[in-house]
């Protein structure tokens, strides 16, 4: 089914057709309309076509989320004239298809973590992706949590020296949603959908932060993934990240956890730690590194601090620094509220899609790029090397 979308798009306009509408969606949909709301934007996004396979739901989708007009198919949405970007936020396995066919069709595209199921599809999607910025056409990954406003700012810490030179880096991300045996058997479970359990769901992302911030890569690891529950009932409904237990039960194809050392190329130490199991940590992403002259730790759960250790100071009074990462100097913040209003988990969204728009205004490529998805996937592709083979594996490019 395909309607005239209301908005009529001029110069300054970007037209934006979203696939999936899901938990991921909804987020995304949330980011588009707050987006031009919130930041001065040099084009304005508009929220044109939402595609899902069942034309009932999507309608009612795309009235609930904002979008102005719906398709049942991916190629009917990458086909209209009126679409200038793809959003893509289906499961890993349709991620390479539809992102390359959008790129071929001339369509900026913004792709869910992580990048593909595989190291194959990733080098296929940034081969599309490099071969498309030379016509102008921009991709990005959505490594959302690289937009949280206290992530940021550790990251410029780290580029102005002020951790001196980098020794340790700990990562962890906890999530307990599984931890019952008897909780669904979702999407994310199955691994010709996700490719991978809590290692390329949510380690994924620890690999992308760490990085980011330490502007460093990951050379070597070291790791073991583990599977604690291997059958499941079947859902009988998707939503949220697990849905409700329905009837007949399946098989746990993916990691329920990820533990790996890693050596990053500038000499750091890593060790890091994803698991949906967890018992009560919800989303912790925690991480603390730790430098010649001083430290940073982070915890998503307290998103809104950065704690900060100056080792230059006076031993007397030294200590950790409790950042509240609200003021208008901080990156992002001066677009939200007063210093101390809080910001929460779907202004990451909202500041993704901000860069995201001004570096397609700007003809630039933005950041996290494919060919940073594809290199993300090289690590998750060595930690289950490694945890089959028990070896060190290179990450090789
Ligand atoms: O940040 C995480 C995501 O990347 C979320 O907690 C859920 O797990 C949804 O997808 C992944």
């Amino acid at each position: 089914m395909s309607t005239t979308p209301d908005a009529v798009t001029d110069g300054r306009d970007l037209s934006v057709g979203m696939v999936g509408y899901a938990f991921m969606g909804a987020a995304h949909s949330q980011a588009w309309r707050s987006a031009p709301r919130f930041f001065d934007l040099p084009m304005r996004p508009r929220m044109t076509a939402l595609a899902g396979r069942d034309a009932g739901r999507v309608a009612q989708a795309a009235e609930k989320l904002g979008w102005a007009s719906t398709e049942t198919s991916w190629q009917a949405l990458v086909a209209r004239d009126d679409i200038d970007l793809i959003d893509v936020c289906t499961p890993g396995d349709t991620h390479a298809e539809i992102a390359i066919a959008a790129l071929e069709a001339g369509k900026h595209v913004l792709c869910e973590k992580p990048l593909a199921n595989s190291v194959e599809e990733a080098e296929a999607m940034t081969a599309a992706a490099e071969k498309a910025a030379a016509n102008g056409v921009r991709s990005m990954v959505g490594f959302t949590y690289r937009r949280v406003p206290a992530i940021a700012l550790a990251r410029q810490l780290v580029a102005e020296g002020r951790l001196g030179t980098l020794h340790h880096v700990r990562a962890q991300y906890l999530q307990d949603w599984i931890v019952d045996p008897e909780a669904p058997l979702s999407w994310r479970l199955d691994k010709a959908k996700a490719g991978s359990g809590a290692l390329g769901d949510i380690g994924a992302h620890i690999v992308d932060l760490t990085q980011f911030i330490t502007g460093d890569a990951i050379g070597r690891v070291s790791g073991r993934l583990r599977t604690f529950v291997h059958e499941r009932p079947l859902p009988s409904e998707h939503a949220g990240l697990a849905g409700t237990a329905g009837s007949g039960r399946g098989e746990v194809t993916v990691d329920d956890a990820a533990v790996f050392l890693a050596e990053f190329r500038g000499g750091a130490l890593g060790v890091f730690e994803a698991t949906r199991f967890a018992n009560g940590r919800k989303n912790a992403i925690r991480i603390e590194i730790n430098g010649s002259k001083g430290s940073i730790a982070f915890d998503f759960e307290d998103m809104n601090l950065l704690h900060f250790f100056d080792g230059t100071e006076d031993v007397a009074t030294a200590g950790f620094r409790r950042i509240v990462v609200t003021e208008a100097q901080h990156p992002y913040v001066g677009a939200w509220w007063p210093p101390g209003h809080l910001i929460g988990y779907e202004h990451g969204f909202t500041h993704q899609v901000v860069d995201l728009v001004n570096d397609i205004a700007a003809g630039q490529n933005p950041s996290p790029s494919f060919a940073d998805g594809l290199q993300v996937q090289r690590v998750l592709a060595a930690v289950e090397t490694s945890s089959d083979t028990d070896t060190w594996q290179e990450i090789t490019s």
